[in-house]
């Protein structure tokens, strides 16, 4: 890791779906002693605290265009976003908590003020590639993907006020396992990079983090993870709003981030969807705060 100060950002955010206790998430992280973790790592660890989080808006006002608490996320993201890209200013590593997926709207719009061709690897279930017209759910989680693309509705993906955050030839998607129909065009239209868990079986996780890193290597000037925990199989990391079976391993996980760590590409990180109300004794903030401790260089030997 190239920064010797990390700066974690905690985004208490449940409004991009709908099961209560994701906004719960960065405390739960915070529990499992993400800062001791890294302080043994000897990086100089700030916690900037959480990001201010609107209201829900209530269910009886039709949800406009099919997004769900469209205002309140759009405002948070924005929030974000400065918070991001100050933090990058200062030097250190921001280390994103959330929170719901869609706090990587604000994330990478932050995130892409400081960097011509970010990467971005998006380790998780699902695509989030949708938009309000192919979202089967209007919930934004579902959507930060696609708006950091610049496609979806113009309140997404004019956060910071330019569109789009990253390209389509930067991306690497791993883990997926339940993609939309709409998302699955996307992927073909854009010739977005995607290991679905048919090739996590396949090729194995060393052979495709070879291959990433290989990939964005030289296309790009930075990378950030957005690690969404469902993208772990559940088994691994129950706390979560939208577990979906036959997912990628603990161990394939640890590997995935030392390999990561030797490649010193990782320029940024967020790990999200963390839900305590829904875990077994904190089990998958531990499991967050031990993939953190890997991606940042913790050897066994
Ligand atoms: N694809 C579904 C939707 O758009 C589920 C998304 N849920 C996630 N994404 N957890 O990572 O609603
Ligand atoms: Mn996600
Ligand atoms: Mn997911
Ligand atoms: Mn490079």
């Amino acid at each position: 890791m190239a920064a010797e100060k990390i700066n974690i950002i905690g985004v208490p955010m449940d409004l991009g779906q709908t099961r209560r206790g994701v906004d719960m998430g960065p405390s739960a992280i915070r529990y499992a002693g993400v800062v001791e973790r890294l302080e043994n790592l000897h990086f100089t660890i700030e916690d900037s605290g959480d990001i201010k989080i609107g209201k829900r808006e209530k269910e009886l006002e039709e949800p406009l265009y099919n997004l769900k608490n469209l205002k309140a996320v759009s405002e948070a993201s924005e929030l974000l976003a400065s918070k991001v890209d100050e933090v990058i200013k200062t030097g250190a590593f921001p280390l994103v908590l959330g929170g719901d997926h869609s706090i990587a709207i604000g994330t990478l719009a932050g995130l892409a003020k400081n960097y011509k061709n970010l990467g971005v690897i998006w380790y998780d279930a699902h695509g989030d590639l949708n938009t309000a017209d192919t979202s089967p759910s209007g919930n934004i989680h579902g959507m930060p993907l696609a708006a950091s693309l610049g496609i979806g509705d113009e309140s997404l993906t004019g956060i910071a006020g330019f569109s789009p955050k990253i390209k389509p030839e930067h991306v690497v998607i791993i883990g997926a396992r339940s993609l939309d129909e709409g998302e699955r065009e996307l992927i073909k239209e854009k010739g977005i990079r995607v290991y679905t868990m048919h090739e996590v079986d396949r090729l194995g996780m060393a052979r495709i983090m070879e291959e990433t890193i290989e990939y964005l290597k030289d296309r790009t000037d930075g990378v950030h993870l957005s690690l969404d925990l469902d993208g772990l199989d559940p088994h691994d990391a129950p706390g979560v709003g939208t577990p979906v079976i036959g997912g990628i391993s603990y161990r394939e996980s640890h590997l995935a981030m030392e390999m990561l760590a030797e490649s010193e590409m990782i320029t940024s990180a967020e790990f999200v969807e963390v839900n305590p109300i829904l875990d077994e004794r904190n089990k998958t903030a531990s499991v967050a705060v031990a993939l953190m401790g890997s991606l940042f260089g913790e050897k066994l030997l």
